[in-house]
């Protein structure tokens, strides 16, 4: 048994935001039924394609055990069987673009009048307001939610990251509505909308950039590197380069090999607790007792000649050795870690947080598995589907239509014959 056996997620969504959401709903046990347009599907199937003909790795790492149904929902026969879906499902995930839904003709009344159970979820750009129309995409996120202005270095411009907070990070934050709102349902056996705006998702992961802003009007930000170098603050959360975020100083510093090496590098954080095993680990034991470094205000203004001191010392080790030193005494440091060194971390493999998947069209590929580990719903990572095929399996097994209705539903354009695996 899975935490959410038996629950059924018509899941109309695409690109990766919504994907994210409705994969993690799977894992966790739930039956997900993605409709895709006949012919078309979810754009990302072709985008990005590495092996010609085949799934790109951008569909397939976005979309793991669910069923593939294709369903035509302009055609007034696709219609109809949308109808059949929205009553037969529990929860609706959708990422369409602002009033597509509507246009469709599945308003949240319509919805609720064909089940008063359903639970209709989506991810937008924005939330109520000027912005409420427009069509968003990850990095819009990133910039509109406050990440890209504090990202970056101080002398640079604004920078995007590469964690995909606006799109998994929303589709996170929409996977937690949909979970309490099924739980809700429990208690009231009605549904609700649940909206996951990305610019609001961004923002609550850069809750501590906001902290800093109310901090500004205070004073000046002393654990920043800027603070210390004498740069004045301006009027927003300047970007802090690789500042730790927290009250704790911490920068990137080099490690042996960076010359070659892009990603020889360790972040090291000079927590207070451990000042003194750090002075003795990098050969500067006098700074224990000397007041110009003994206590952690004192040091706030010579963080930059600290941290270049470390440096001397963790660029004699690689950084592995710099994490195999410093873990035992307590001093927080963690390596730089390439795509590459994480595909191959036996350890990764082990938990099943990176998973070797078989695909019938492109072979054997990489992905990254369920991150959540519980210990009574355990995940078993399936291969995305095909484009509809589980057209005909969803409308026999799950919403009861005939052979010959099936052939109806064809011969009115409302789905399509689906492709026939020679593989499986
Ligand atoms: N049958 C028939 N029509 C279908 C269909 C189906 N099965 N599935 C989708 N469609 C139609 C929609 O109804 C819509 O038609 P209208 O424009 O006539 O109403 C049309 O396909 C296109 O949908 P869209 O506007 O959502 O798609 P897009 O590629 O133009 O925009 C995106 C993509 C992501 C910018 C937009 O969907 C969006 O802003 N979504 C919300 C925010 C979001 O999730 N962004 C993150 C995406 S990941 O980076």
């Amino acid at each position: 048994m899975k935490a959410l056996e038996g629950v059924k997620i018509l899941d109309f969504t695409h690109v990766q935001s919504g994907p994210t959401c409705t994969q993690l709903l799977g894992w966790f046990g739930a039956d997900v039924i993605k409709v895709e347009r006949p012919g078309v599907g979810d754009a990302t199937r072709k985008q990005l394609v590495d092996v010609e003909g085949a799934d790109s790795l951008y569909f397939t790492m976005l979309n793991h055990n669910k069923r593939s149904i294709t369903l035509n929902t302009k055609n007034a026969k696709g219609k109809e069987v949308l109808e059949r879906l929205v009553k037969k499902c529990d929860v609706l995930v959708e990422n369409f673009a602002p009033g597509a839904l509507d246009r469709m003709g599945f308003t949240w009344e319509r919805i609720q009048e064909l089940n008063p159970r359903m639970i209709m979820a989506s991810v937008k750009g924005f939330g109520p307001g000027p912005y409420a129309d427009c069509k968003v995409y990850e990095n819009v996120a990133q910039c509109a939610g406050g990440s890209a202005s504090t990202t970056g270095f101080l002398d640079g411009p604004p920078v995007v990251t590469g964690a995909q907070i606006g799109d998994t990070g929303t589709g996170l934050h929409l996977a937690i509505g949909i979970i309490a709102a099924l739980f809700q349902r429990e208690k009231t056996g009605r549904g609700q909308k649940v909206l996951a705006p990305m610019q609001d998702g961004v923002l609550n992961l850069c809750r501590v950039k906001l902290r800093d802003q109310q901090r500004l009007e205070r004073g000046a930000l002393e654990e920043y590197s800027q603070f210390g170098e004498g740069i004045p603050f301006g009027e927003a959360t300047p970007r802090a380069g690789n500042d730790s975020g927290g009250g704790q100083p911490g920068r990137i510093l080099k490690c042996k090999g960076w010359e070659t090496d892009p990603n020889s590098y360790t972040y090291f954080i000079t927590q207070a607790a451990a000042w003194e095993k750090i002075c003795d680990v990098i050969g500067k034991p006098e700074w224990k007792d000397d007041p110009d470094y003994a206590k952690p205000r004192a040091r706030l203004d010579k963080l930059t000649h600290i941290f270049e001191t470390i440096e001397q010392w963790t660029m004699t080790k690689t950084k592995f050795e710099v994490m195999e030193i410093c873990n035992p005494l307590d001093i927080p440091v963690g390596p730089i870690l390439s795509m590459k060194e994480l595909a191959e971390d036996p350890s990764l493999r082990e938990t099943g947080t990176i998973v070797e998947v078989d695909h019938p069209e492109r072979g054997k590929y990489l992905t990254v598995g369920c991150p959540i580990k519980m210990s009574d719903s355990e995940v078993t990572v399936v291969r995305s589907p095909l484009l509809g095929e589980h057209t005909e399996e969803v409308l026999s097994a799950v919403l009861g239509y005939s052979a010959e209705e099936i052939a109806e539903l064809k011969e009115a354009g409302a789905t399509e014959v689906v492709k026939k695996l020679a593989a499986e």
